[in-house]
């Protein structure tokens, strides 16, 4: 199914008045502070986020999934899918394909399909953390760190594989993410395996074309628990300057250690150009994939102000960054879920382009510890939502997309089309 603009018009229309006031207060409020708002609205437009196709399900990983019904069976129905998250949030323009659980069939007809949801195709991910049918090796025992050169050569014949199927799609980067580690000391050498890993990260990047990117995930623990060779943002950093300068480290909020200063690893990396892109979800505990701005609103705003600033003073050239969602579990709609998540991101790089740089710089350069905190939460405690829904209803969207999504009776629509029962592929 897809969304008319007319639709949306009149679901906005008796909401608008409502809106205006709201937005009529910010505005004032932020041009007596001297804030160009149109430069603003374009700054939150411009800011697109892909959707991964495996997040369009009830998730749940490994344990128990419930299926909400209406679920895509097939890329055709995902990419309608996060059209209709587009068509009301003006905000994900793109879609992230998880290779082989989407293999098009017909690349031309999947690319008119996509255009007609102004949609295109973000990073390619490659997939060597599952067996797949008919495949002469396992990846058991690790893909791109394996002992066997056989299991490497495999691995790395996959991940090509994956760029080629996004080239004819249009796609201009992969995204790889290894689950490759031990879970018991004295399994495998730990030097070992990370260099074969560099070797095998280098074959791919070789054969890559030269106008694509890579992006090197990074993350502590799970599926092993011992070690993962690539475990922390200094490796994935080392990784990708041993392959060349289209290779970056990509940040996933949810693969760190409790407390640690994200922030301060985006600040790191885009001091170096290195900084490629954004899984954004939000945790309490590990990888708990949950809705992004869910658990800890405050650290994601700190991480979009490093982001802002870090794209003012871009003395490295990194270049524009990739941001993808990368969340999924088993309790909200999917759709309901991905929309919350796409507030919140906007929400927070609002808030960090309301921060004055200019005085928070005199602050920090007068060791005012105090007016420098200010400065940063009389950002944070704004509420910019006015400014996202006018930003998104320029542009055409809902000015409530999760209202609008629940009034239009979609998932009924998708229910009655696609049946109840029903499981999209994902993790
Ligand atoms: C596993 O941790 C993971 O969530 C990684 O973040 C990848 O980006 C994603 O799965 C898809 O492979
Ligand atoms: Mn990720
Ligand atoms: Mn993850």
């Amino acid at each position: 199914m897809k969304l008319e603009a007319t639709q949306l018009a009149a679901q906005n229309a008796p909401y608008l008045d409502t809106h205006d006031r709201s937005w009529d207060i910010l505005r004032q409020q932020m041009e007596s502070k001297g804030l160009n708002t149109k430069a603003l609205l374009q700054q939150l437009s411009d800011l697109q986020i892909a959707i991964p196709s495996w997040a369009l399900g009830a998730g749940g990983t490994r344990f128990g999934r419930f299926s909400f019904g209406g679920e895509p069976a097939n890329l055709e129905q995902k990419i309608a899918d996060v059209g209709l998250l587009h068509a009301l949030s003006r905000s994900a323009g793109s879609i992230s394909l998880h290779i082989p659980w989407d293999i098009p069939e017909d690349p031309a007809a999947i690319r008119e399909l996509a255009a007609i949801h102004e949609l295109t195709f973000d990073a390619v991910n490659s997939n060597t953390f599952q067996d797949q049918p008919g495949q002469a090796q396992s990846y058991k025992f690790g893909s791109l760190c394996h002992h066997s050169a056989e299991v490497r050569a495999q691995a790395i014949e996959h991940n090509l594989e994956v760029i080629r199927i996004g080239q004819t799609l249009g796609s201009k980067s992969i995204t790889v993410w290894l689950a490759d580690g031990a879970s018991f000391p004295g399994q495998h050498s730990l030097r070992g395996a990370l260099q074969r890993t560099q070797d095998s990260l280098q074959a791919i990047y070789r054969d890559m074309p030269e106008d694509w990117r890579m992006f090197i995930e990074y993350k502590p623990y799970e599926p092993n628990f011992y070690s993962t060779v690539i475990a922390d943002w200094g490796t994935s950093l080392m990784l990708a300057e041993g392959c060349g300068p289209n290779a970056y480290t990509l940040v996933d909020l949810g693969h760190h250690l409790p407390n640690t200063n994200i922030e301060q690893i985006v600040a790191t990396l885009m001091m170096k150009g290195k900084l490629g892109g954004f899984h954004f979800n939000d945790s309490k505990y590990g990888d708990d994939d949950l809705t992004v701005g869910s658990i800890k609103p405050y650290q994601l705003f700190l991480i979009f102000n490093e982001l802002v600033y870090g794209m003012a003073n871009n003395t490295a050239n990194n270049p524009p960054l990739a941001w993808m969602i990368d969340a999924s579990h088993n309790l909200k709609d999917p759709l309901e879920d991905l929309l919350q998540s796409l507030e919140a991101i906007r929400i927070a790089y609002a808030q960090a382009l309301l921060v004055d740089q200019e005085a928070l710089a005199d602050a920090q350069a007068r060791q005012d510890v105090t007016e420098a905190q200010e400065i940063l939460q009389d950002a944070f405690r704004t509420d910019v939502r006015p400014l996202v829904r006018e930003a998104r209803w320029q542009d055409g969207g809902a000015l409530y997309p999760i209202q609008a999504y629940r009034e239009l009776g979609i998932r009924e629509q998708l229910i009655e089309q696609r049946g109840m029962h029903t499981i999209a592929t994902g993790l």
